[in-house]
């Protein structure tokens, strides 16, 4: 038999097929045995479907060796294809023919077991129908989003991983050794896209970025996919609607093409489409501290928002919105200064509803030498080290903004997950590096 002869369970599992002979191929995702039939539920990437070995007519000694087979092994089935309201799913395969072409004795994840165990095996855990369905949502996240920056005119650039600076403060940087000296890993292209913003006008990269959180939360990685816009001559206005309309894309694109996987993991699909409408509100940092005092929250002007004060935000809004002028105080040496307002930069970020807060940071940068200089000082930089982020400023210098869409933070909202770990194969995390 030819290889093109083998199915797909999600091609299988269709009216049309019913009555016909098909092989697939997979691995064995739950198995029991009642009389002489052995029931086994075959997993492959696209879905479960579960195939009848009759002893009868395949051999006692087949379904014997069943009973008491691997979670996990792989194996090559052929049968009849038929309706039955009892399979799950609403199919099964009657087998003709069952080969075992893997053995798998003892596969450690059994069920039940704890989260350390679980990631201390997360090369196996991912198995799981369940991470399928995750990672091709990610897989339609990331490639919408390229999509739209290149449908919109952006170029795709390659900025470097291994940096001498800081881009977003010394806090969270990870040192490397280089050569005789020491570098970073990157926390954001951004600085690199702005240098080539004059060559380019509008650009976009996605990357790891690289974060050296201390603390453990259900939204911080180590490492995480960065996708990053940066455009020569665009305002802070213009830039919240390149994002804006960047998420709508991600999300129409998901809703028409992941629909299925998304109903399997249970996300309220309602409230995900409430993301289409736009515009998205737009609330000033001080508009957000009056809604939060009046809840309650103790907090004054001049504080950072954190996950805490943002889920309080997200409850008042169905849909994205965008808070903006932020105290300068506490964002990046690189946010342009409103000169109306100098107290607070032409910053923004965009909060995910549903309790999930900020998936993207960004804004107008500084192009202004004396004032980036200056800012450069003030948040305790060595202006050494931008040199050549400075000279930016020196020749030809434009307006300019950009941000940053974490692609996990994205994805742990149009899925549903409780957990941005959820959204990485292999994340990464204090505390974790292996597998
Ligand atoms: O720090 S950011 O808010 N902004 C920047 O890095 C800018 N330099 C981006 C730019 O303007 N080009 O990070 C941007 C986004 C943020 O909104 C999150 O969605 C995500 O990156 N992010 C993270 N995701 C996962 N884990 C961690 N630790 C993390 N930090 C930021």
């Amino acid at each position: 038999m030819s290889l093109l002869e083998f199915k797909h369970v999600e091609d299988v599992m269709r009216s049309e097929c019913s009555g016909q002979r098909v092989c697939i191929r997979g691995w064995i995702y739950r198995r029991s045995v009642v009389g002489k039939k052995a029931f086994v539920r075959v997993r492959d990437s696209t879905g479960v479907i579960q195939v009848v070995v009759d002893g009868g007519k395949l051999g006692e000694q087949l379904v014997r060796e069943l009973k008491d087979i691997g979670l996990e092994a792989s194996v090559v089935t052929c049968g009849v294809v038929k309706e039955s309201e009892r399979a799950p799913g609403g199919f099964e395969i009657e087998a003709d023919y069952f080969a075992v072409i893997g053995y798998s004795r003892d596969f450690p994840i059994k069920g039940g077991e704890g989260l350390d165990y679980l990631m201390d095996n997360r090369h196996l855990w991912i198995r799981s129908p369940r991470y399928a369905n995750i990672f091709k949502i990610k897989h339609t996240v990331l490639a919408a989003g390229r999509e739209y920056f290149i449908k919109n005119g952006y170029w795709e650039v390659t900025p470097p991983i291994l940096t001498a600076s800081a881009c977003e403060g010394g806090a969270t940087l990870f040192p490397v050794e280089y050569f005789e000296s020491k570098a970073y890993l990157s926390q954001s292209a951004q600085l690199y896209l702005e240098a080539l913003v004059y060559v380019l006008e509008k650009v976009f990269s996605l990357t790891p970025s690289f974060r050296a959180e201390k603390s453990r939360t259900r939204r911080h990685l180590a490492e995480y996919w960065h996708l990053e816009p940066e455009a020569a001559w665009h305002s802070m206005e213009d830039m919240m609607k390149v994002a804006e309309g960047l998420i709508v894309y991600i999300v129409e694109r998901v809703l028409e093409e992941r629909r299925r996987e998304l109903e399997d993991l249970g996300r309220d699909i309602n409230a995900l489409k409430k993301a289409l409408n736009t515009p998205y509100p737009r609330v000033k940092y001080d508009e957000a501290i009056e809604m939060l005092q009046k809840k309650g929250v103790n907090i004054e002007w001049g504080d950072d928002l954190g996950a805490d004060e943002e889920r309080v935000l997200t409850m008042e809004f169905e849909t994205p919105f965008f808070l903006t002028h932020f105290p300068r105080q506490v964002k990046s040496f690189y946010m342009k200064i409103d000169r109306s307002r100098p107290e607070v930069v032409l910053g923004f970020d965009l909060l995910a509803p549903e309790g999930y807060g900020e998936i993207i940071g960004g804004g107008e940068r500084e192009d202004n030498y004396e004032a980036l200089y200056q800012r450069i000082l003030e948040q305790g930089l060595n202006p050494e080290d931008y040199k050549w982020y400075l000279d930016l400023r020196r020749y030809g210098s434009v307006p300019h903004s950009g941000f940053g869409l974490g692609v996990e933070r994205a994805v742990m909202w149009i899925a549903g997950l409780d957990h941005i770990r959820e959204a990485m194969p292999f994340p990464r995390y204090r505390g974790r590096i292996y597998p």
